[in-house]
């Protein structure tokens, strides 16, 4: 965040919903100083309890609508990657859509092969709410990813694992 990045995603797989819970509650003292928003990844009921700004579902998750019973938030992201995934997150009501793997990446074990910036295209052509493209991300292809119509981009080992300042202002300057 002092690398001015403005939202965070907490995305953990493993650990007890517990200490899940103690990490989300820090996380949001910490992005509420630095006025970054807070999405946290499959846990409504933790991210209504520490008023997180958003949650992030995929496709196999809880349902959209069951997420937002119980997480009254502004922020509802959904993984897509085919257009008629995205159509239909949309039309369930997110309010943005996680398009990915763009390109392969080694992050996510289960993500799948990438994409391609055609298929990012298409769903672009066919939905309204803000794309987040991830999945593979680097300072060197993030402006086609751009061009290719996401609206903003998430990243994990692009910056991770190494001088994050660096890196994210490295990508902020190729971006903007
Ligand atoms: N979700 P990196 S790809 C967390 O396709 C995650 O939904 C993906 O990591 C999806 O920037 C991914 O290192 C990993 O490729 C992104």
């Amino acid at each position: 965040m002092e690398a001015g990045i403005k939202i965070i995603q907490y995305r953990e797989k493993n650990l007890p919903e517990h200490q899940i819970l103690k990490t989300a509650k820090k996380l949001k003292t910490l992005t509420k100083k630095h006025n970054a928003l807070l999405i946290i990844n499959d846990h409504p009921k933790i991210a209504e309890q520490i008023g997180a700004d958003g949650i992030h579902i995929g496709q196999t998750d809880t349902g959209i609508k069951e997420a937002k019973k119980i997480f009254k938030g502004p922020i509802i992201g959904i993984s897509a990657k085919t257009i008629n995934e995205a159509k239909q997150a949309e039309a369930d009501g997110a309010t943005y859509l996680g398009i990915g793997p763009i390109f392969n990446t080694k992050t996510k074990s289960d993500a799948g092969k990438g994409i391609g910036l055609k298929t990012l295209k298409q769903i672009k052509q066919n939905t309204t709410i803000p794309i987040v493209a991830i999945g593979g991300i680097t300072k060197t292809n993030a402006k086609k990813v751009l061009n290719a119509g996401a609206d903003s981009i998430a990243v994990i080992s692009a910056i991770i694992g190494k001088d994050i300042k660096k890196e994210t202002h490295e990508l902020q300057a190729v971006i903007q």
